[in-house]
């Protein structure tokens, strides 16, 4: 709305210069908000539901913002119209969570032709041109995988055969391609490590408890499984289910189950021993691009790449009092 008050402002000169009747202007509040066009994801996980959160609780009226807020409930092409209508509504910025890398440079094009400047949050976008974003904000997914890597390194000493059901996160995503690399490397560094099977969890509970519970029923026998690496809670969640149902032990003196996120429930079933490992991955991320919006509006060039802090967690690591005290 910024943009529709500056032009106001031109013509209002102009007219005032030349005499004619100025055009009724708007309420002058609303001009001054910053109008930012939001293209979520979706809501397909509990790390997805507080990045949303954290964005809603920053794009205030109160701190100046309008947010147009876009859920495109897990497809791109959802995404690639709320852009295209942000575009339309001369928006001041655009914010986005691309789902996968690729398929962007067309619209992303438009946004820069149009002069609208795109901030991109969490997950990366594959383009050409790295001018037609102005920042990226978001996880260094390689480094989570590899604080995950390290961890199944330091419990499993070499020579003893480490047995690995992959359950990855949403094909084509930066988390996904990120956790993956850091294992398949691990996998290829050593000769007593197995990947047993790689299968699509999506990010959600309900796609992994679907497809774990059909891979173990093929399974010869229980434990032939030592280690599950789960790309997310949700996926973690889905596949403790279907391990319960079908009579494995999970914890250190069972099946090892890693999972990325660390979301609340995530840590609580950490510290009961479901869980042996859980990376983070900061959803926290609305400050940080309220933050690079306001350095812009003040004329400065934003940092290219903001990765956030994360850390990792067991049991060893965890007390009740400290779950409940984080935000998500
Ligand atoms: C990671 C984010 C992933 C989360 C999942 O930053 O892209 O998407 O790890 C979410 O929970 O679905
Ligand atoms: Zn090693």
């Amino acid at each position: 709305m910024k943009r529709t008050f500056m032009v106001l402002l031109l013509v209002l000169s102009f007219c005032s210069a030349c005499g004619s009747k100025p055009i009724p202007s708007g309420d002058s509040a609303e001009e001054d908000l910053i109008v930012v066009g939001m293209s979520q994801v979706g809501a397909e996980s509990d790390w997805r539901v507080a990045n949303s959160e954290s964005m809603k609780a920053v794009f205030t009226e109160e701190n100046g913002y309008r947010l147009l807020f876009d859920d495109a409930r897990q497809q791109q092409e959802n995404q690639i119209t709320a852009i295209r209508k942000f575009i339309q509504q001369q928006v001041d910025y655009i914010v986005l969570m691309p789902i996968s890398e690729s398929g962007w440079d067309s619209v992303l094009q438009e946004a820069k032709e149009a002069g609208i400047p795109v901030i991109l949050v969490d997950r990366m976008v594959d383009v050409e041109d790295e001018s037609l974003y102005s920042a990226h904000i978001g996880s260094d997914f390689l480094r989570e995988g590899t604080a995950a890597v390290e961890w199944i390194e330091s419990v499993y000493p070499d020579g003893e055969p480490v047995r690995i059901v992959h359950i990855q996160g949403t094909l084509g995503s930066t988390a996904q391609l990120g956790r993956t690399a850091a294992l398949e490397e691990a996998v290829a560094l050593h000769e007593n490590w197995e990947l047993l099977t790689q299968l699509d969890g999506d990010f959600t509970q309900a796609k992994t408890y679907e497809v774990m519970t059909e891979y173990l029923e093929h399974l010869p026998s229980k434990e032939d499984v030592d280690v599950v690496y789960c790309e997310n809670d949700n996926i973690a969640f889905g596949a403790l289910q279907a391990l319960e149902e079908g009579g494995y032990a999970c914890g250190r003196d069972g099946v090892n189950v890693v999972t990325f996120d660390a979301t609340r429930n995530a840590l609580l079933d950490c510290l009961n021993g479901n869980i042996s490992l859980a990376v983070e991955c900061n959803p926290l991320l609305g400050p940080l691009v309220e933050e690079t919006i306001q350095a812009m509006e003040a004329g400065h060039t934003p940092e290219k790449q903001q990765y956030v802090e994360e850390r990792v967690f067991t049991a060893a690591q965890l007390t009740t009092t400290l779950i409940e005290e984080r935000e998500y």
